[in-house]
């Protein structure tokens, strides 16, 4: 079924305010103000590899040093960025509905970049991880911890470093678990890799029973955290869309802003003066 697609902020403003169960869902388009590259286009690229297959554990088990390069960079870049305003807008906007009895927010974002807490989201499912967190490859250990070192070990301290000079960086001077001295790997979900079982349940319950779904910065090519807002649609429930591209968008979305996320957010849910 396909529905009139609208822009009219006043149509969407008279949704959300009716709306008690709203369900945010966020990608990389959300931190593009940021400063923070998007995945799929020109910025998807470092040293010369493509993102895409450096977040694997194959990319991972063949060079540990090239793939830790690659997340030591991301690191420095989104401990250094600052939320913009498409991110407070989303954590004022979940302080109000927490205000209001009966009414609920929670943001479901793909981003590993902790924008979203920084700028002050508490009802958060940082559905891929988190670059400030690093897991033991010790299946017997898998401990998770706040990590916030840059360079993550000294031996990363060179942010020019080619491919083979990274290739060449000793297992020794990878960082290593504090309880078991094992390799660690950044606490990210990595293509091919299984959401934790509970947490996509969650996800697919809010899905289910929230009344308004917002969609921002994402492409919706990542399987299966794009089936959540196609839910909400399908069922004839409202998706309000904000994006850079109208051209990806799905017809039954009721609602799509075009244009950058830190203008056209905040306007849409009335923030014009954060
Ligand atoms: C703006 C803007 C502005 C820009 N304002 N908008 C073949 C091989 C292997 C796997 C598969 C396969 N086929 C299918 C799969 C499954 C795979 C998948 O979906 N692949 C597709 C890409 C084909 N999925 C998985 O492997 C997942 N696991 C899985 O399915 O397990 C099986 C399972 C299922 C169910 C239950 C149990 C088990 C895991 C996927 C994990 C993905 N992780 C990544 C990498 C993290 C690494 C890292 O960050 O270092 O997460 S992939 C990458 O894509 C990253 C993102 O979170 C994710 C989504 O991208 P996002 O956020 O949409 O960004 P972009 O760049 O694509 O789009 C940006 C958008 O913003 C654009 O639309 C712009 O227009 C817009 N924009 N500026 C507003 N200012
Ligand atoms: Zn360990």
């Amino acid at each position: 079924m396909s529905v009139k697609r609208l822009c009219d902020i006043n149509s969407f403003k008279s949704i959300l305010n009716s709306s008690k169960n709203i369900l945010v869902l966020t990608g990389a388009g959300v931190s593009a103000e940021s400063g923070i590259p998007v995945f799929r286009g020109p910025g998807g690229f470092w040293n010369n590899h493509n993102a895409m297959e450096l977040a694997t554990v194959n990319a991972f088990q063949r060079s540990p040093s090239l793939v830790w390069g690659f997340y030591n960079f991301r690191r420095k870049i989104a401990f250094n960025a600052k939320p913009n305003k498409a991110h407070v807008a989303l954590a004022k906007l979940e302080k109000e509905f927490e205000e209001s009895p009966g009414r609920k927010m929670t943001l479901i974002t793909q981003n590993v970049d902790g924008l979203h807490v920084r700028a002050g989201s508490k009802n958060i499912i940082q559905l891929h991880g988190a670059l400030d967190q690093v897991k033991c490859t010790n299946p017997n250990c898998r401990v998770i911890t706040l990590n916030m070192n840059v360079p993550i070990t000294p031996a990363f301290s060179n942010d020019e470093m080619s491919n083979e000079e990274l290739a060449g960086i000793q297992f020794s001077e990878l960082p290593k678990c504090q309880l078991c001295n094992s390799l660690v790997r950044p606490h990210i979900l990595w293509f091919g890799e299984s959401y934790n079982h509970n947490v996509l349940a969650r996800c697919g319950d809010l899905a289910e029973q929230c009344d308004l779904c917002i969609l921002v910065g994402t492409s919706m090519t990542v399987y299966p955290a794009n089936q959540f807002a196609l839910t909400v649609a399908d069922s004839g429930r409202t998706v309000a869309e904000f994006n850079l591209n109208p051209e990806a968008s799905k017809d039954n979305f009721k609602f799509f802003f075009s244009g950058p996320c830190g203008i056209t957010l905040p306007h849409a849910l009335g923030y014009d003066n954060l």
